[in-house]
């Protein structure tokens, strides 16, 4: 008989995926730890009975959170990333050579540990970067009192249910303007809209509060399971989403970035959304107006 992992993010649809053996399991102050592995699908990284990454797709998500900021950006020198313990969003962060430094604040140093020795292939020695100052603690009150000023920031979070919940609020969000640069941009994780319908809604409507130019992107994720899943965009640089594909392609080989997932085309291609998608976000922006 096998032993399943079951997901409980949703109470009306879930994923079940096979162990094939337990790698860790472990309950920290903050959560549940388990690392699993399974044919498919590599191991499995999951956080309070909910997968976080997969050494089979993490290069999905972790290319589509970094690449199409930085390469929006053009010129990203200092980087903000909040959670990301795995080191999956901090390994492609460093690939591109303008960066001077990255802040990476991490609730749980133990998610740190164990992945550099289950996972070493998501943060492949990022963590030992001379760029990166690691800081263990709430990446929230970090960003309520930082003063200096980031380039690009990347909330690598799980979903807002428990101690993440309050990286979804719109304190946290006008901090991040506060604290962002000019031309900077915040981008975050935001769930899969059709099962997390009422968190993209929640985002955009704050997003909205606090940012002139507010979208989503997509990039289908197989382990999050219920269809593609939403990156938030965010900035008061609208110029970020008007770049060229030209240019595009003119800064991906300059950036000399080895990639899987992304590249130009699908940067640009990324910021379409289905219909149903745009009619919630376009109801959300009409809610934020009406205040
Ligand atoms: N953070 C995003 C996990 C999202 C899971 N949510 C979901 N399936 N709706 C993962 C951290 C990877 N660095």
């Amino acid at each position: 008989m096998s032993e399943w992992f079951i997901e409980t993010l949703n109470e009306d649809l879930g994923q079940r995926i096979r162990i094939d053996e337990v790698i860790y399991k472990h309950t920290t102050r903050f959560q549940r730890l388990l690392i699993f592995k399974n044919k498919l699908l590599g191991k499995v990284l999951t956080l309070d009975g909910i997968v976080q990454t997969t050494e089979a797709d993490e290069f999905i998500y972790h290319e589509m959170l970094c690449h199409v900021p930085m390469i929006a950006h053009g010129d990203p020198r200092k980087v903000l990333v909040v959670g990301g313990g795995d080191g999956g969003t901090l390994r492609q962060v460093l690939k591109h050579h303008s960066v001077e430094k990255v802040i990476l604040v991490e609730l749980d140093s133990k998610v740190i540990e164990i992945c550099q020795k289950h996972l070493p292939g998501l943060s492949a020695g990022a963590f030992e970067d001379p760029r990166l100052d690691l800081i263990i603690g709430d990446g929230y009150d970090y960003v309520m009192s930082t003063d200096h000023s980031y380039d690009i920031i990347i909330v690598d979070s799980p979903d807002p249910v428990g101690p993440a919940a309050k990286l979804f609020s719109s304190q946290f969000y006008q901090n991040c303007n506060r604290i962002l640069s000019k031309t900077g941009v915040l981008v975050t994780q935001n769930g899969v809209p059709f099962v997390q319908g009422a968190e993209l809604l929640n985002s955009a409507h704050l997003l909205s509060q606090n940012f002139h130019d507010v979208t989503f992107y997509l990039a289908a994720v197989p382990t999050y399971q219920g269809g593609a899943m939403a990156f938030g965009w965010a900035s008061n640089f609208p110029e970020l989403r008007k770049i060229s594909l030209d240019e595009l392609e003119h800064r991906f080989v300059k950036a000399d970035l080895t990639t899987s997932y992304y590249d130009p085309a699908i940067h640009l291609s990324c910021f379409t959304t289905p219909k149903w998608i745009s009619s919630l976000l376009c109801n959300s922006e009409l809610q934020s107006e009406g205040l």
